[in-house]
């Protein structure tokens, strides 16, 4: 039987956080084996808000770097910088054609990031669910694994290949979600009612995977939490809740098992066991992240084959769709 097709990314708009560990790439690392995966850095996405060059340059080879300390094997996945498969975005002009102005205007993200930058808004990033539906699209792609912020594009997404099936004759597969149920929604260690973000401009908001160890527990000791007291999970106590979220992810134990291990116990000494199990498992990723970062002919080696294996899968969708839109092929 062929194996069923992934397609995942993350924006190489900042430095990855914990919020982006354990809600996308963590859950990629134990796909590789089952599925046929695809793992994008999706720089075209990150231009659709302001970066500077050598920012952009630096971490899109960051978290390509990430992606390999984590466990993304290129033997296994085809790991590839979104730019150098530009058939994404000869697909996302296509869909574009089908998409409605109304529905993009409803998304969440772009009403949020278009207040922050009013005065300058700019057309990428109304049209960003669109490349983001042709990323996936553009593979065949059965299960799309991430966050839980990204249901709403990932909705829009199966619209597109549904319209354009009816349209056209069937062409797409409609994509399923695959988001997490722990961990899909990590929240600002300085707000838990936002989400932990790479962009949020408190740093004390987030952990970042390439944080050092004092500032882990520095960080997870400001953790905002309530006057109540107790360590038990409940939506009143919001801040305790999302850190019971994390240590439960990391340790792989449940909730209730950890709760029960600080009945009669302060914050101070959850807090302090919560940034030592954090470090522990963030440790062995940094020093890999140290040793494959310097490693330029490797890091090459690895964008240049995963963006030829993945051009071949996305020029036999490009073709098909282009014929089935009338546009006539040169040879
Ligand atoms: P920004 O905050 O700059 O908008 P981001 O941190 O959301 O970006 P993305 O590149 O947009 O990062 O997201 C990459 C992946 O990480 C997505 O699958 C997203 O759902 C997931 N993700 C991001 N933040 C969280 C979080 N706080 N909890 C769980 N998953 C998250
Ligand atoms: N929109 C996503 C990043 C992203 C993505 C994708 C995720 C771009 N293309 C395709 C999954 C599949 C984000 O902001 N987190």
């Amino acid at each position: 039987m062929e194996k069923q097709i992934v397609f995942s990314g993350v924006q190489p708009s900042g430095n990855l956080t914990l919020g982006n560990y354990i809600g996308a790439i963590k859950n990629w690392i134990k796909l590789q084996d089952e599925y046929d995966c695809n793992f994008s850095v999706v720089n075209l996405h990150a231009i659709t808000v302001p970066q500077v060059p050598a920012n952009l340059r630096k971490n899109t080879l960051e978290v390509l770097a990430i992606y390999l300390a984590a466990g993304l094997d290129p033997e296994k996945s085809d790991i590839f910088i979104q730019s150098h498969v530009p058939e994404h975005l000869e697909l996302s002009w296509i869909l574009n054609s089908i998409s409605y102005m109304g529905q993009l205007g409803r998304m969440t993200q772009y009403k949020e990031k278009s207040q922050k930058s009013e005065e300058n808004l700019n057309a990428a990033l109304f049209t960003y669910p669109v490349l983001m539906a042709a990323d996936i699209l553009i593979y065949g792609t059965d299960l799309v694994p991430v966050g839980e912020d990204q249901k709403q594009h990932l909705e829009l997404a199966r619209d597109l290949a549904d319209r354009f099936n009816n349209k056209y004759s069937e062409t797409f597969v409609v994509p399923e979600p695959l988001i997490q149920k722990e961990g899909a929604r990590i929240m600002s260690l300085q707000d838990p009612t936002k989400k932990m973000s790479k962009s949020d401009e408190n740093e004390n908001g987030y952990i970042l995977i390439l944080d050092d160890r004092d500032t882990i527990i520095r960080k997870v000791k400001r953790a905002v939490t309530d006057s109540i007291g107790i360590v038990q999970y409940t939506d009143e106590q919001p801040g305790v809740k999302n850190l019971l979220n994390i240590y439960s992810v990391l340790t792989d134990r449940p909730v209730e098992e950890i709760v029960k291990d600080y009945e009669g116990k302060g914050y101070g000494d959850f807090k302090g066991d919560l940034a030592i199990v954090i470090a522990d498992y963030l440790e062995p990723v940094r020093d890999r992240y140290e040793e494959i970062i310097k490693d330029k002919e490797y890091l090459e080696s690895v964008y240049k084959t995963g963006a030829e294996n993945a051009r071949k899968k996305a020029r036999k969708m490009l073709s098909k769709v282009q014929r089935k839109v009338g546009f006539i092929p040169m040879i």
